[in-house]
């Protein structure tokens, strides 16, 4: 039998767009209270009617870069009372940019990777688990990507921050075995967002190419593996999830319509 998520508290990072959108969405239509980061408040603001109007019980908005260790610390630490026991913690805020040789990349394109992807992961997990454990209820879902499981050619740096998130997501299923915190990395291949437009700095030909005479998948596939994960009863952890189009075997092998 799936478990209720009515009125649970769920936290979304990156909410504002992409995977982060739709699965504030597909937690909405459970009747979760939605609490939602993302650096662009106006477009979480522009959500917030129709994730009411899907089934939401409240929404708290907020400003946030995960970047920035002191704001994810502060604001964190300040979230109203009726919004710090949080049920459902969701790290999606993530991004990849560039694609070259390693030895020819863009180091601020790394940092910018690394900051988010990793430490921005690890910030947000400090502020967030300590909570749960003590309450010992909660479910972390982290995303991953089939990056994280091989590396691909001029991805290196991206591939490497979600093999990070990867084992990050096993340390701490492993570190919160004993309570009854569960941890889920969601690992999808190709999906349709603003990924390919963000890696290549706004260039939206090469972004669309990137989609063309396939099927990817689109955000709501990964929303709703999401929800299935946070859903299953609470003697079952779903570890990993990794999910790709039917026509991708894995970051190599995609068949694409002639
Ligand atoms: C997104 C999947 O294979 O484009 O993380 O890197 S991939």
């Amino acid at each position: 039998m799936s478990a209720s998520l009515k009125d649970k508290i769920v936290f979304v990072t990156g909410a504002s767009a992409g995977i982060g959108a739709a699965t504030a969405m597909e937690f909405a239509r459970h009747g979760a209270k939605l609490l939602l980061c993302a650096r662009r408040i106006d477009r979480l603001q522009a959500m917030e009617a129709e994730l009411r109007n899907a089934g939401a019980s409240d929404i708290f908005n907020f400003v946030l870069d995960v970047r920035s260790r002191d704001a994810v610390h502060t604001t964190l630490a300040n979230l109203p009372e009726a919004w710090r026991s949080i049920d459902v913690l969701v790290n999606n805020a993530g991004l990849s940019r560039g694609l070259a040789k390693l030895y020819q990349d863009d180091i601020e394109d790394w940092e910018e990777m690394i900051d988010t992807n990793v430490k921005g992961l690890l910030y947000v997990i400090r502020a967030i688990v300590p909570g749960m454990v003590e309450r010992n209820h909660g479910h972390i879902i982290n995303l991953g990507s089939i990056a994280g499981h091989a590396a691909y050619p001029n991805g290196g740096v991206y591939c490497a921050t979600k093999a990070a998130e990867r084992f990050l997501s096993d340390g701490l299923r492993i570190d919160l075995n004993g309570t009854a915190v569960r941890v889920t990395s969601i690992d999808p291949g190709m999906v349709e967002t603003d990924f390919s437009k963000i890696r290549f700095h706004g260039d939206e030909e090469r972004a669309a190419k990137t989609y063309q005479n396939i099927d990817p998948l689109q955000p709501e596939d990964i929303a709703d593996a999401i929800v299935w994960a946070a859903t299953r009863p609470p003697h079952v952890s779903i570890q990993t999830v990794v999910l790709t189009p039917t026509a991708q075997a894995n970051p190599f092998i995609i068949t694409r319509r002639s």
